[in-house]
């Protein structure tokens, strides 16, 4: 019988069989709460049930709380009564586990007195993916399960635990083959006859390890401390030595401060964005074929876009312009194929397979019958001209041709096709094998179907696309080229490099702008300056000066052991010259250099970046702020915990970011100005969060 719409109740003589039916995940909606709740009292109370067996319709068992609910006022029946209820039943409940039981899916499951799992089944309790923590139980009955050391283990990485694991970990009691509702009738049987044995997990006492509970302590404090879930699972964790509603009582303290951080906020904000970003019209059309993939340019790009299309199963043809140089590519896709191997991104017997889809040639001739053409060669509008020119001539008519250029104009590129409908931009981001992100660059031109095809190379990627307009630097690069003029000026104003590093580094970024330059090359940033100095504005503060200099000492960076940093073996240290530098500079200039603070630095940097990407907004190249928060999270480091530039916007608010421009201006009313979106949605009272809706 129909509990809800979402759960139902079978009673087949002494067995009652409980199952979920909540889409596409059986998350643990209001609906499946209170069905089960229902459920399992009216099992319970039946005398005719000696043993109530609980599974999920669909593709998994519950995959954790309804993270829609999260921020809202909270509904009953809550997670953790639930789950101590299923646990306090008289009548033995056994759960059959398949698919991802996560989360709160989890914890449903240790409340039952036993877990049968299907082979593909995978565990895991992810909330600190969320800011969050195991908040139904988890932490109190996991440890009692598995001890604390794989509990905590479990519970600070967030991963996926297979099911062969979880059983010798002692977290499910079997692995049987078949369809749920089938193991379900069978485990249940096997109760009634004592073969398979039940156990309350609240009548386990978990082995106290203070020492362990310390030393991770210790490493989180040094390794995560901008963060605030992960010592609170430690809190939480340690009380599992404690009488189980005890523990429940911390547990749910802790869980409770977790729920009201902005860290929480950003995460699932990142969460859902991640998954709305390719939620776009053009996605929604029908992608034409892509199985057949040509890349030109076997370089550091187009080596790792083959690397990635190989990896998704497609064959790609490499084509380079001489022998030496494909070899080179062809000797990079290994290398990055055997680097797969090791991470366990591609088996060993599947290997053979993706070697044979991989061709090469020294002519685009080869790249007549390809679906899909992928330009990587350099940066020069030239050569990438004369190449569109001569594919346009060699491939099918239905050929899409596609630019990797990371900011020319895609519809310059098209214009000297004569199918500027199959032309586009597929920016990747290196390695290309292992960033996500993937801006799909859409021209005036552009077909539907050759857009939705971009969408649809994405997900077969596995990348995060999301859809730019046409403007220099997209909007990834574009948002990179303003904000990082900041980190200059703070510089030459009496910052050091290090000191900008060390406070965006605090703020949550994995590096400083100056390290990330170091890393990727000073070069790069040189060549881009010098392209642009003609067309700079005579108003714009110079903000090269510095860096340039460094570059005409030959410092390149890592690559040449010296740049913003020294680089000798594992130690690298602030480069003494390049602060003899930034002092000449200075008194060139006529700066008498001030002190700033980690905030003045953070605060200035972004709301650069945030300026910057009101203006990607405020001129379509990006259609939503949530499109520039995946850009900035995917692409280029930006901390996950924050949600993205749009969505910490939000918390500090229109009003104050405007103050704040406005302040900077009266020193360069030039680099400074209040994008007229940022008023417009002050006058309305609007939020980023409200555009994105
Ligand atoms: N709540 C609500 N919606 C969810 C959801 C969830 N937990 N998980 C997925 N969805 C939606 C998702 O937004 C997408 O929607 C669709 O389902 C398919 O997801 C008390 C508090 C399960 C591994 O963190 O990791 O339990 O875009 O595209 O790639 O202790 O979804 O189709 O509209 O990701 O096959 C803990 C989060 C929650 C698991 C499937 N659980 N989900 O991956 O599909 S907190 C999680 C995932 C908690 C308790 C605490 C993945 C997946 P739409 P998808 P997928």
């Amino acid at each position: 019988m129909n509990i809800n719409d979402v759960v139902s109740l079978e009673k087949l003589s002494s067995t009652a069989l409980i199952c979920l039916n909540n889409p596409p995940v059986n998350a643990a909606s209001q609906a499946l709460r209170s069905g089960l709740k229902q459920a399992v009292e009216e099992a319970d109370a039946d005398p005719e049930i000696k043993v109530i067996a609980l599974y999920g319709e669909g593709r998994t068992f519950v995959a954790g709380a309804d993270i829609k609910e999260f921020g809202k006022p909270p509904l009953e029946p809550m997670l953790p009564e639930l789950v101590n209820e299923i646990e306090a039943s008289d009548t033995p409940i056994i759960s059959v586990l398949h698919g991802t039981a996560l989360g709160g899916g989890l914890e449903i499951a240790l409340g039952t007195h036993a877990r049968v799992a299907l082979p593909d089944l995978k565990v895991g309790l992810p909330e600190i993916n969320l800011g969050l923590l195991p908040g139904a139980g988890g932490t109190q009955r996991t440890p009692r399960l598995i001890g604390i050391p794989a509990a905590l283990e479990m519970i600070l990485s967030g991963r996926h635990v297979p099911a062969e694991e979880a059983l010798a970990l002692g977290l499910i009691d079997r692995i049987v083959e078949g369809k749920p509702r089938d193991v379900a009738l069978k485990a249940a049987q096997d109760v009634l006859n004592g073969e398979l044995t039940t156990r309350r997990t609240d009548q386990i006492t978990t082995k106290a390890d203070h020492a362990h509970l310390d030393e991770v302590e210790a490493k989180l404090q040094a390794t995560k401390a901008h963060l605030f879930s992960p010592h609170k699972c430690v809190e939480a964790v340690r009380a599992s030595t404690l009488p189980l509603d005890e523990g429940l009582r911390v547990e749910r303290q802790a869980f409770l401060e977790c729920m009201q951080t902005p860290q929480r906020a950003g995460l699932i904000h990142a969460f859902f964005g991640e998954r709305a970003v390719s939620n776009v019209p053009e996605a929604k059309h029908t992608p034409k074929p892509y199985d057949r993939i040509g890349v030109i340019g076997g370089g550091t790009m187009g080596s790792g876009i083959a690397t990635a299309c190989l990896l998704s199963g497609l064959s790609v043809t490499l084509v380079e312009t001489s022998q030496e140089a494909l070899d080179r590519g062809l000797g990079t896709i290994a290398k990055n194929l055997d680097g797969a191997e090791k991470r366990g991104k591609l088996s060993t017997d599947k290997r053979a397979a993706v070697d044979a889809a991989l061709s090469s040639a020294l002519s685009l001739d080869a790249l007549a019958e390809a679906d899909l053409v992928i330009e990587a060669v350099f940066e020069d509008m030239a050569v990438k001209k004369e190449i569109f020119q001569s594919l346009d001539k060699i491939c099918k008519s239905d050929a899409i041709l596609a630019s990797n250029t990371s900011y020319l104009d895609i519809n310059d590129i098209a214009a000297v096709t004569s199918r500027p409908e199959n032309v586009l931009g597929l920016h990747f981001f290196s390695p290309a094998h292992v960033m996500r992100l993937l801006e799909v660059v859409i021209g005036d031109k552009t077909a539907d179907s050759v857009s939705a095809t971009g969408f649809a190379l994405a997900k077969r990627l596995k990348k995060v696309a999301v859809k730019s307009g046409v403007c220099d630097g997209f909007i990834g690069n574009r948002i990179l080229a303003h904000y990082r003029k900041t980190a200059a000026y703070l510089v030459l104003d009496g910052a050091s490099p290090a000191q900008v590093d060390q406070a965006l580094e605090k703020f949550g970024f994995a590096m400083g702008p100056h390290k990330v330059g170091d890393l990727a090359g000073l070069d790069i940033d040189w060549m881009t300056r010098r392209r642009k100095a003609e067309t700079r504005a005579p108003e714009e503060r110079y903000s090269g000066a510095i860096a340039d200099q460094i570059c005409e000492n030959g410092w390149l960076g890592r690559k040449t052991g010296k740049g913003y940093y020294l680089y000798e073996g594992k130690s690298i240290t602030p480069n003494p010259e390049v602060a003899e530098i930034i002092d000449a500079q200075r008194q060139k200039d006529g700066i008498s250099p001030r002190h700033f603070t980690d905030k003045e630095i953070v605060d200035c940097y972004m709301c650069a970046m945030i300026s910057e990407a009101v203006r990607v907004l405020e001129d379509k190249i990006a259609a939503r702020p949530l499109d520039i928060d995946m850009v900035l999270l995917f692409g280029y480091g930006f901390p996950r915990h924050r949600g993205g530039p749009l969505h910490y916007a939000d918390t500090i608010g229109i009003e104050t970011l405007i103050d704040r421009i406005e302040t900077y201006a009266t020193e360069d009313n030039f680099y400074w100005q209040v994008p007229d979106l940022l008023r417009t949605m002050a006058k309305e009272n609007k939020t980023f969060a409200d555009l994105n809706r």
